[in-house]
């Protein structure tokens, strides 16, 4: 979906802007949806072959599945389901899922127009994406070290925060949609409008991860509540959060992230690949199986050779974080 005028204005003004309606939540949707059952099947049979789990939940429809299955197993099994690596200690067999669902998501031409509106129509898909699926708070485990659910509620940050110092100059875009209506009550998102103006902000290690510091906020958030369909465009400076999930569904979203051909990605260890290009259309990968291979490529490799270097900048000492 080609953006308007006036959304492209709200973008420039706001560094966000929310598109209603970007995909057909049966036709584009519910295909991924029908692919996460396949792949929470796998994990309640690897949980239940491991002993972790007394049953497979099988009668249950998939978020009480996922519940279940997270309650029981006493763990939040979120890499399982996600199409990107962890930081480090990758092993040979850390699980991970790009599936052609997915990879069909984030070819869909339809937010592949909405991200030529922004960035122009030679588009390389960034790696940095997660798939996030968000048990209700009061259900999620809890992390014995910290205290905190597993999976809880995302401190305030830039997208630009949280990729390295190559990616400086890269004109990266953040697609963000949930696969059901989101609301402040099951965790959406909100932003801080014209926060990208102010450029990259400090981060600081906090017990939910990078974060700026709320001494650095400016003016109100606002809440992003978004139908099944709707994507959130925003600029890589934007200052965003989510709620916690205070209701008793999963928050199920997806966030990707594009940026223009040839430049570098943030995460260079992880691979990209050409989504659209106007001036050289063989350059584009296809086939969804070619991905996969790539992430199982990477993954093989980052299993033998250790990357100690780390996905950010910020180190524990910078006085603005005391
Ligand atoms: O979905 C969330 O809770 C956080 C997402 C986010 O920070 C992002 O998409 O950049
Ligand atoms: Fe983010």
């Amino acid at each position: 979906m080609r953006l308007t005028d006036e959304q492209l204005a709200h973008f420039d003004e706001n560094g966000y802007v929310l598109v209603k309606g970007v995909f057909d939540p049966e036709a584009d949707i519910d295909p991924v949806i029908e692919e996460y059952k396949g792949v929470l099947d796998n994990l309640a049979h690897d949980l239940s072959d491991a002993g972790d789990i007394t049953s497979l939940y099988e009668e249950l429809p998939f978020a009480e599945r996922l519940i279940a299955i997270y309650q029981e197993s006493g763990k939040v099994h979120a890499q399982y389901f996600d199409f990107s690596l962890p930081q480090g200690g990758v092993k040979p067999d850390t699980p991970f899922w790009a599936g052609p669902a997915v990879f069909r998501m984030l070819t869909n031409e339809s937010l592949l127009d909405a991200a030529e509106s922004i960035i122009g129509g030679e588009i390389y898909s960034n790696p940095v994406q997660h798939v996030r699926l968000k048990p209700p708070e009061h259900l999620t485990p809890v992390n014995q070290e910290t205290g905190r659910v597993q999976l809880g509620k995302t401190p305030v940050h830039q997208d630009h925060g949280v990729v390295r110092v190559e990616a400086d100059e890269t004109q990266m875009l953040t697609v963000w949609f949930p696969l059901m209506d989101v609301t402040v009550e099951n965790g959406c998102l909100c932003v801080w409008p014209g926060s990208h103006k102010r450029g990259l902000l400090d981060h600081c290690h906090t017990k939910l991860g990078i974060a700026v510091p709320g001494k650095l906020l400016q003016g109100k958030a606002v809440p992003m509540i978004m139908e099944k369909g709707d994507a959130l465009l925003m600029h890589k400076q934007t200052l965003h959060a989510s709620y916690a999930n205070t209701s008793d569904k999963v928050r199920w979203s997806f966030d990707l992230r594009y940026n223009p051909i040839g430049q570098a990605t943030g995460r260079p260890s992880f691979p990209g690949f050409v989504a659209r290009s106007r001036q050289y259309p063989e350059t584009i990968l296809r086939e969804p199986a070619e991905w996969e291979t790539l992430w199982r490529e990477t993954r093989d490799h980052m299993a033998r050779v250790e990357d100690m270097s780390s996905f950010h900048r910020w180190t524990e000492d910078n006085p603005v974080c005391a």
